[in-house]
């Protein structure tokens, strides 16, 4: 016998904005996989914040119904981190795209991951610039022609993965867009992860950067047995370039930043405010 019809549903999140993405484009997967991992953990949409920066996963918020703030090029996580420690108990999830968290948000990332708040950010990685019409970005490929490297791409791709382990993100994972029901697990797990969970989802731009058939080539499971908080293992498996790994690389508990923030206002409002007096008499 199945339960109770649980009071929201995937299209419940859904706002009367409709996605002009282009037709195709993985984006689409990831916001499907961010609704159904909304109704799987029926979080309430005024409980929900949902903040981007710019380009076409910069649009997200639009799509869905709860708090949102579409913010500057690169900007996600500090709007971010600032929306949960103004109130600590929203599910806030950051959206952005490869060229607006790891070209000009990229000096965010490593702050974000070692403070660690409660927060979920999700990447739409296509390794191209897609609004801006398919410059090449920090993940794209050596050798990636496109209107800004029309003789190929000469840089060595950055790797989110093995660069999240680095800085120390206390949940790394990846998912691909092609497979929703899988990635919806991920971002779930994400989610419910109390710290800064990285996912980074491969996201094909079918106008710009069309990866729908070499990807499906390349995916590989992590493997069952991975033990998610052997941080060496987890990069071993980030730098095995030859295969989209799919999957949780890394976990562990950390303390939270609103924690530690919490602590030290109560300290501060403990020991009083500070004496005037006291301070004036330094200068007299
Ligand atoms: C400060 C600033 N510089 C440049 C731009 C132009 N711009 C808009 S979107 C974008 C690239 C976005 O690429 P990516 O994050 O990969 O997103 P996608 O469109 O592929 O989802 C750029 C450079 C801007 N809006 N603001």
């Amino acid at each position: 016998m199945s339960g109770p019809t649980p009071e929201l549903l995937p299209q419940s999140y859904k706002t009367d904005e409709h996605p002009i993405w282009c037709p195709g484009c993985g984006d689409f997967g990831v916001l499907d996989a961010v609704y159904k991992s909304l109704a799987g953990l029926q979080v309430q949409p005024k409980d929900l914040v949902v903040v981007s920066g710019i380009g076409c996963s910069g649009r997200t918020p639009g799509f869905v119904k709860s708090y949102g703030f579409h913010s500057l090029h690169g900007r996600v996580l500090p709007v971010a981190l600032g929306v949960k420690l103004a109130n600590p108990s929203l599910c806030v999830i950051g959206v952005g795209g490869d060229g607006d968290g790891f070209a000009i948000g990229g000096g965010h990332i490593p702050h974000a991951a070692r403070r660690n708040p409660d927060m979920v950010y999700v990447i739409m990685d296509n390794s191209t610039y897609g609004l801006t019409k398919g410059q090449y970005s920090p993940t794209s490929p050596r050798g990636y022609q496109a209107g800004s490297t029309p003789y190929g791409n000469i840089e060595q791709p950055l790797n989110p993965l093995a660069m999240l382990i680095a800085y120390g993100a206390t949940f790394v994972a990846q998912g691909y867009s092609g497979k929703p029901r899988e990635l919806a697990d991920v971002v779930t797990k994400a989610i419910e992860h109390k710290g800064f969970a990285f996912v980074n989802v491969i996201s094909p731009c079918i106008t710009f950067n069309n990866t729908y058939k070499v990807i499906p080539q390349k995916l590989k499971e992590t493997p069952q047995d991975h033990d998610v908080t052997n941080r060496a293992k987890a990069f071993e498996l980030a730098l095995d370039t030859a295969h989209v790994q799919l999957g949780i690389f890394y976990q562990v508990s950390q303390p939270t930043f609103e924690e530690g923030a919490a602590e030290v206002i109560q300290k501060a409002q403990a020991s009083g405010p500070p004496r005037l007096e006291e301070i004036f008499s330094e200068f007299s």
